[in-house]
C-alpha cells in the first residue's frame, strides 16, 4: 500500500520543488504582493531532500501509527469552518472519530431537523449555514476541565456550546447588535466564567438602513463577554478600529485582541495604510465593576450592558489601552507560561511580544509610551498568522506566505531585541502549504506537554489525490517532542478547519449511553408527560385537532408502534424513545419522501414534526444499522385523503 495519504511523499522522479514551493509567489495572495513579498525558498527542494524525506516519513510512521484496537493519547477538536460543524480526531493517528453538527444541518442525526435541536438553534434555526473558526475547551485554573467546547459562528454572529460528556451542541446564542463573531477564547483562571467573543465588522448604531458611512462615533464594533453557564450574553464593550482575534490571560484579569483595522477603512489599501495597527487590552475587573455600579448603557433595544472602551480626545478609557504593533495583526496568543500576549503580525514579518506583568503599570498610566510593555518584536519570516507554545520555551509561528512554521525561543528573542547578538530562530520547517493556525498539544492551558504540533495548512495543491477544482485543506501533524520538528502526517480535511485544539484523552469524559433524566431532551419528556405519556413504555396516537403525536419505543430491531394513521395535511410529531440499554446500539428513524430522519441513540428520546401532505401509504425505516434484522425494522403511515 503506498503511503502517500499518511505521510511525506516518497522520492519523485523529477524535482518537484521549485513549482510545489512557488506557486502561490505570483500574485495568488493579495496580501503578500500587496505588501512586496515573493514566496522563499523556491528551489531548495532536490532529489536528495526528497529521498531524506521519505527515510524520514518511513520512522514517522512507526511514531504516529496506532494499531487496530488501539486508543489515541488524545482528543483533537477541530473546527469545520464554513462547513459548520465540529469534528473529533484522534491524535496521533489522525483519525476522524466523530462528528458534531452545530450550525449546519445533518441528515444522519437529524440535527436541524429535530424538535429537540431546533429549540437549541431557537431563532437562528433558520440559517442553514454556519462559519467557524475557533475551537475552545473550558477550563478551571488554567487547565482544561472537559466540561464544555465552544464555539463561533461568523457567519451569523453566533457562539455555540458543545457538552463534552455527549458530544452535542446544547446552547447556542447570537449576539446582538453586531457583526461577524469571529475570535474567540475562554476566560482561563479562575475558571471559565466568560466566553470572550470579537465582533469584527464595524456597522453603523442604530444600523437601520440610514447610512454606508462608518467614520462617525455611532459606527463601531464590540468586543464580547458571554457567561458560560448560562449561555447569556454578560457584557459588550465598544472599541476604537475593528477586532480580529483574541486571548485571555491567566491571572483572569486581562484578555486581549487584534484590530488589523484601524484606519476603519472599507477597502484592502485603506486596510493597509497605517504601518501599525494595534492589540486592545481589556481589564476585566475595571468592566465588571462599572457595571455592577450600574455605569453603562444599553444599545437597540437590547438589555446588555455596553461599556465604551474606545479613546476620547487620545485620552484612554478606563476599560481599555491600545498598544501600537505592526501591521495588520491577526493572531493573539498567551503563551503557556502566562507571560505574553503575542500578536502575530500578518503583514510584518515579526511578531510582538506583550509582558502581561507590565499591564497593571500600563493601565496605571505609568508609561509614557505604550509600547512600553512590549519586551521583544522577533522577526521571524513572510505572514506570522498564529503562534503556539511547548511549554519548554519555545514559540511556534506560521508563515502563511512563506509556508512554513517557524520554531523560536522566546527569552532569546527578548535578549535580542536589549540588543544582545543571540538567534532566536531554532528551526524553519516547510510545511505544505499557506498555514494558518497551528496548535500544539494543551498549548492553551498550563500543561502545554510540547509534544505534538498540528499545522493547518490552506493549500494542498499536490500533496492528495485530486479531487478537482476543490482542493482539501491539508492538516499536517509534526512531532516537536525532540530538538528538531519532524512532520509526520499529512491530513485531507474539508472546508475549512481554521483552528483545533488538542486534550489529554484522560480530560475528557463521555457517558456510554444516554440518562434518561438528560436536559438535552427534557422539554420533550415534558410535553410527553402533558399527554400522559410514558415514554419507556407507551405506544400511543394523541390526536389533538389538526395536530397528530405518534409516541413510540425502539428496541433492536422493532419499534413500538409498526402502523399508524393521520390525515391529509395533519402536523405530525413523532417521538421516539430508544429503550436499548447496550452501548452502541443506536437506531434511526426515516420517513420516507418526507424529509425526516434522526438518531436516536440508547436510552435517548428524540422527535421530529412534519406535514403529512401526501395522501397513501408510506414506509418508514430504522436508518442506522442497529441488529441483523435491521432492515425489517420498519412500519407503515397511513395518511388518508382530506
Ligand atoms: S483565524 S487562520 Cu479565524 Cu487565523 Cu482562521
Ligand atoms: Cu434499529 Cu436499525
Ligand atoms: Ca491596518
Amino acid at each position: 500500500m503506498s503511503d502517500k495519504n499518511n505521510a511525506t511523499p516518497d522520492v519523485v522522479e523529477e524535482p518537484r520543488g521549485v513549482s510545489r514551493r512557488s506557486f502561490l509567489g505570483t500574485g495568488a495572495v493579495t496580501g503578500a504582493v500587496l505588501a512586496g513579498a515573493t514566496a522563499l525558498g523556491a528551489g531548495t527542494f532536490t532529489r536528495e531532500s526528497w529521498a531524506a524525506a521519505a527515510k524520514e516519513a518511513k520512522e514517522a510512521k512507526s511514531k504516529i501509527h496506532v494499531g487496530p484496537g488501539e486508543l489515541d493519547e488524545y482528543y483533537g477538536f477541530w473546527s469545520g469552518g464554513h462547513q459548520g460543524e465540529v469534528r473529533v480526531l484522534g491524535v496521533p493517528s489522525m483519525r476522524e472519530l466523530m462528528r458534531i453538527p452545530v450550525f449546519n444541518v445533518d441528515s444522519a442525526t437529524g440535527w436541524g431537523l429535530t424538535n429537540e435541536s431546533k429549540r437549541i438553534l431557537g431563532e437562528s434555526a433558520k440559517y442553514k449555514n454556519g462559519d467557524c473558526h475557533h475551537p475552545h475547551i473550558s477550563m478551571t485554573d488554567g487547565k482544561y476541565d472537559g466540561k464544555y467546547l465552544f464555539i463561533n459562528d461568523k457567519a451569523n454572529s453566533r457562539i455555540a456550546r458543545i457538552r463534552l460528556d455527549i458530544m452535542k451542541c446544547d446552547k447556542i446564542l447570537t449576539v446582538p447588535n453586531v457583526q461577524a463573531i469571529h475570535g474567540l477564547r475562554l476566560q482561563k483562571v479562575p475558571y471559565t466564567k466568560y466566553v470572550f467573543a470579537n465582533a469584527e465588522f464595524v456597522i453603523p448604531h442604530p444600523n437601520d438602513g440610514h447610512t454606508f458611512d462608518l467614520q462617525d462615533k455611532n459606527s463601531f464594533t464590540m468586543f464580547n463577554a458571554i457567561d458560560a453557564e448560562k449561555m447569556e450574553m454578560a457584557f459588550q464593550v465598544i472599541v476604537d478600529g475593528n477586532l480580529d482575534n483574541s486571548d485571555a490571560d491567566y491571572t483572569g484579569q486581562y484578555a486581549a485582541s487584534t484590530c488589523y483595522n484601524s484606519e476603519k477603512a472599507y477597502d484592502l489599501g485603506g486596510m493597509m495604510r497605517n504601518e501599525r495597527d494595534w492589540v486592545v487590552v481589556f481589564n476585566i475587573p475595571r468592566i465588571e465593576a462599572a457595571i455592577k455600579a450600574g455605569k453603562f448603557i444599553t444599545l437597540d433595544g437590547s438589555k446588555v450592558p455596553v461599556v465604551d472602551g474606545r479613546k476620547t480626545d487620545g485620552k484612554d478609557s478606563e476599560f481599555t489601552r491600545y498598544i501600537p504593533v505592526p501591521k495588520n495583526p491577526h493572531g493573539c496568543n498567551t503563551s503557556s507560561d502566562g507571560k505574553y500576549f503575542i500578536a502575530n503580525g500578518k503583514l510584518s514579518p515579526t511578531v510582538s511580544m506583550i509582558a502581561i506583568d507590565r499591564l497593571d503599570d500600563l493601565f496605571a498610566d505609568r508609561f509614557k509610551d505604550p509600547r512600553e510593555v512590549i519586551v521583544a518584536e522577533p522577526e521571524l519570516g513572510l505572514g506570522p498568522l498564529h503562534t503556539t507554545f511547548d511549554g519548554r520555551g519555545n514559540a511556534y509561528t506560521t508563515l502563511f506566505i512563506d509556508s512554513q512554521v517557524v520554531k523560536w525561543n522566546m527569552d532569546e528573542a527578548i535578549r535580542a531585541y536589549k540588543g544582545e547578538k543571540v538567534n532566536y530562530i531554532k528551526q524553519k520547517l516547510d510545511v505544505q502549504y499557506q498555514p494558518g493556525h497551528n496548535h500544539a498539544s494543551l498549548t492553551e492551558t498550563s500543561e502545554a506537554d510540547g509534544k505534538w504540533l498540528v499545522v493547518l495548512c490552506k493549500f494542498s495543491k499536490d500533496r492528495f489525490l485530486p479531487t478537482g477544482p476543490l482542493h482539501p485543506e491539508n492538516d499536517q501533524l509534526i512531532d516537536i517532542s525532540g530538538e528538531e520538528m519532524k512532520l509526520v502526517h499529512d491530513g485531507p480535511a474539508f472546508a475549512e478547519p481554521h483552528d483545533c485544539i488538542l486534550a489529554r484523552r484522560d480530560q475528557i469524559k463521555t457517558q456510554k449511553i444516554w440518562n434518561r433524566n438528560d436536559p438535552f431532551f427534557a422539554e420533550t419528556v415534558a410535553l410527553a408527560k402533558k399527554d400522559g405519556i410514558n415514554l419507556e413504555t407507551d405506544n400511543k396516537v394523541i390526536r389533538d385537532g389538526n395536530k397528530v403525536r405518534v409516541y413510540m419505543t425502539s428496541m433492536a430491531p422493532a419499534y413500538g408502534l409498526t402502523e399508524f394513521t393521520v390525515k391529509q395535511g395533519n402536523e405530525v410529531t413523532v417521538t421516539i424513545t430508544n429503550i436499548d440499554q447496550i452501548e452502541d446500539v443506536s437506531h434511526g428513524f426515516v420517513m420516507t419522501n418526507h424529509g425526516v430522519s434522526m438518531e436516536i441513540s440508547p436510552q435517548q428520546t428524540s422527535s421530529i414534526t412534519f406535514t403529512a401532505d401526501k395522501a397513501g401509504l408510506h414506509w418508514y425505516y430504522c436508518s442506522w444499522f442497529c441488529h441483523a434484522l435491521h432492515m425489517e425494522m420498519v412500519g407503515r403511515m397511513l395518511v388518508e385523503k382530506a
